[in-house]
């Protein structure tokens, strides 16, 4: 009997900053009903598909239930009785009654939601998990990249450079990475106050937003903190970094405030360069600002070893994924459901990156919710790696507990990655 869409609506939710967000519920023929809630985030890019907002007082204008309306109002009519089963055909016809190539007019905030409630209702029919119902292909755990400081719009602009993260490779299982993870986090936060370092409380993704005299401070506590917990440096546990460049990139060049100076391009990689000779990075994420294509193809030209991620350079968009090949810029995609909005344009970005040669990190945004869709997208994306911020805040746990049930239950193996390329 054929699965089909028989109804959908939309609330008003609030996010982990308690910013308004969607949750969408589909309803199938058989009677399955599952929602799916949708993230947001704050480092966007402007590349990015449009997230709609209703604007006006509540909220600040943030506020979604003009949004939510549209989900029945506008998107229900031309889906009605579609097969629910064809994710492709369903994102099509979304992306079509959509109308614009950003997503402006209805938003992608309502097409993404709208997406994931439907695979996740398919998935229930069929009581089968969520990654295999969404896989394109083998499934695959990923290799965690776990925040442990955070800066910039994240914590209170105390650093320019966003996320200082590990990435626990050198472990058998994911069970085994998170625990290390955890001592690692204690640690860096026990380093910190000893040093003087006021620590509040945790920044948007969990991870500690201390105020350090300078970005490096940052890089050097993180080396100390894994050391201190226990283990290797580089053979057990690396760094990885997302700079969010583009954050603090103006008039061609990168300010860092904190440390009252402003660098050229050429400067940034030189620093960057450097760090990757002085610490065990393995990962660098927006190293340069979205639209310096030419400081880009210096970075990936000079530091090609290293994994070279695109987040507001590719916004998760196929056609500037494309672009960044043919400019040699970066080797890798960070992959952002609602940088695009629709499932099927997210899962045809990985299986982009895998016919050209880039690596693939699933993300989540610093506004997420207690949706855990994210750790079976990533499972069945076969992209290997992941990124959901720190490991405290619920929103986070939500995700790396699903990915620990998948591990244990579903008898997935935790793949090894050392960041060799
Ligand atoms: C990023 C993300 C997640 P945001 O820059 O990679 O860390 O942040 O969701 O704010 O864009
Ligand atoms: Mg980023």
């Amino acid at each position: 009997m054929s699965l089909t869409l028989q109804n959908l609506r939309a609330l008003e939710i609030l996010d982990s900053r308690g910013r308004p967000t969607l949750a969408v519920e589909a309803w199938l023929s058989d009677g399955t009903r599952a929602t799916a809630q949708v993230p947001s985030g704050a480092s966007t890019g402007t590349h990015e598909a449009n997230e709609k907002r209703d604007g006006g007082e509540r909220y600040g204008g943030k506020g979604v239930r003009e949004v939510a309306g549209t989900v029945a109002s506008v998107f229900l009519p031309g889906l009605l009785g579609l097969s629910a089963e064809d994710q492709r055909a369903l994102d099509a016809r979304l992306i079509e009654i959509e109308g614009t190539a950003n997503k402006s007019r209805y938003g992608a905030n309502a097409t993404l939601g709208i997406s994931c409630a439907v695979a996740r209702a398919v998935s229930a029919s069929r009581r089968e998990p969520l990654f295999r119902t969404l896989a394109v292909g083998p499934p695959l755990l990923p290799v965690p990249m776990i925040n442990i400081l955070s800066g910039g719009l994240h914590a209170g602009g105390n650093l320019e450079f966003q996320d200082f993260l590990i990435v626990p490779h050198g472990f058998p299982t994911l069970a085994d990475a998170l625990e290390a993870t955890v001592r690692i986090h204690t640690t860096a936060g026990e380093i910190l106050r000893r040093s003087g370092y006021a620590l509040t409380g945790v920044a948007d993704e969990g991870g500690w937003g201390p105020l350090l005299p300078s970005n490096e401070e940052a890089m050097f506590l993180l080396t100390i903190a894994i050391a201190e917990a226990g283990y290797l440096p580089g053979a057990q546990v690396s760094i990885a970094l997302d700079v969010a460049a583009t954050q603090f990139y103006r008039e061609g060049k990168y300010h860092l405030a904190s440390e009252g100076r402003e660098l050229t391009s050429g400067q940034m990689v030189d620093l960057l360069a450097r760090w990757c000779g002085s610490y065990p990075v393995i990962s660098i994420e927006d190293g340069l600002a979205e639209d310096d294509w030419d400081g880009w193809a210096e970075l990936t030209a000079r530091l090609g070893s290293v994994q070279l991620v695109g987040d507001d350079l590719f916004t998760t968009n196929a056609a500037r994924l494309r672009d960044g090949v043919r400019r040699k810029a970066a080797n890798a995609v960070l992959v952002k459901m609602n940088q695009i909005g629709t499932l099927t344009e997210t899962l045809d970005v990985c299986a982009l990156a895998r016919e050209i040669g880039y690596s693939a990190v699933v993300s989540a945004r610093s506004g997420e919710t207690e949706d855990s869709f994210l750790a079976d997208l990533a499972v069945a994306s076969g992209a290997g790696q992941i990124k959901i911020g720190s490991v405290t805040r619920s929103e986070r746990l939500a995700k790396y507990n699903r990915l620990l049930e998948l591990e244990a239950w579903e008898g997935l193996a935790f793949p090894r990655y050392d960041g060799n390329r």
